[in-house]
């Protein structure tokens, strides 16, 4: 019998059956061994294998993951933690105003989604409050990331304005969503399945009551067909952990230029005859996509550095 795995603690797991039917499920015996150096070897979002022994499932398999979240863990153990696994898309929840989210953040996002192959689409909320300076930010901010290939959409999570065309994008996939503090995830999710409501308030009242010593992912599946990871740990993407050679694959409007560099080691930053430097001056790559590009390139120089304690 298969299922997909809705809570992974470590010790035990809830999954829902292929059926619809949500249980209480432990890891066969013989899997224990089976260490992937990993603190919790089956995550959310994982589909798996199961058998059932009375009231007890008892998961023997794990399916192979088209793609996976992980963080190093905070012991010193150099072990990873996978925070979720086999997600279809991430949504990049941004706001004009009332948060200002910066194109800084966004380009971090969108290279860890990059790096961990997850299909990326840019989610501009509150656009009920939208002025007509408003408006012509939100049509430079499209410009720019059209260039680089992403799907936008706008929406507004308290008026429903773009909802159900979210509803359809979202229906039979597994979704996950990015944004600073009050962009309206939570407003979002519960626009999206009111019934959820409940339990995102028990997560975040959780959460301020201080016991986070650990906490899960969790895969809610939503009314209309859809799921969404809630990863209540992390706000981003940031520290993967990449070569500074790759960094410019993850930018997707890069990757597609920079067989045309004279070097085909290009960093597309000092090096003569470059295809990238070429499309920043001509206008088909956004400027503020080029200077995230070097910004988050020193970054991972420094850190490079530091881990090797210069
Ligand atoms: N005008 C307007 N306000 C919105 C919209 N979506 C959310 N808000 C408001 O924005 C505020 C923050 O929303 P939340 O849903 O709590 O934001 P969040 O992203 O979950 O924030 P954190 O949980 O702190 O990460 C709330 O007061 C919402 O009512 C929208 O589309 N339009
Ligand atoms: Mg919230
Ligand atoms: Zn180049």
């Amino acid at each position: 019998m298969k299922a997909v795995v809705r809570k992974s603690t470590g010790s035990w797991y809830e999954i829902e059956t292929d059926e619809g039917e949500v249980l209480e499920a432990r890891l066969k015996g013989k899997m224990r061994t089976l260490d992937l150096k990993s603190t919790n070897p089956v995550a959310v979002g994982d589909r798996v294998i199961f058998e059932k022994q009375g009231e007890e499932a008892l998961i023997k398999d794990i399916e192979e993951r088209k793609n996976y979240l992980i963080r190093r863990s905070i012991n010193l153990s150099k072990q990873t933690q996978i925070i979720a696994a086999n997600i279809d898309q991430l949504f990049v929840l941004i706001t004009l105003k009332d948060p200002v989210t910066f194109k800084g953040f966004v380009d971090r996002v969108l290279v860890g989604a990059e790096a961990y192959r997850i299909p990326a689409v840019l989610l501009y909320n509150k656009v009920d409050l939208f002025d007509e300076k408003d408006k012509e930010e939100l049509k430079s901010w499209i410009e720019c990331y059209q260039k680089a290939g992403y799907e936008q959409m706008q929406i507004s999570a308290t008026e429903g304005i773009g909802i159900d065309e979210l509803k359809a994008k979202m229906k039979g996939k597994v979704s996950i969503f990015s944004g600073h503090s009050g962009v309206g995830k939570s407003t979002l999710i519960n626009a999206l399945d009111p019934e959820l409501d409940l339990r995102v308030g028990e997560i975040s009242d959780y959460h301020r009551s201080g016991q986070h010593t650990t906490t899960y992912a969790e895969l809610h599946t939503l009314a209309f067909g859809g799921r969404i990871v809630d990863t209540p740990g992390i706000k981003g993407f940031g520290n993967v952990n990449m070569d500074k050679e790759v960094l410019s694959h993850y930018f997707p409007e890069m990757r597609a230029r920079m067989k045309d560099c004279k070097f085909n080691n290009c960093l597309h930053i000092k090096e003569p005859n470059c295809a990238i430097k070429e499309a920043v001056a001509a206008g088909e790559i956004a400027e503020s996509r080029y200077f995230n590009y070097l910004s988050i390139y020193e970054e991972d120089v420094e850190e490079t550095f530091r881990s090797k304690g210069y």
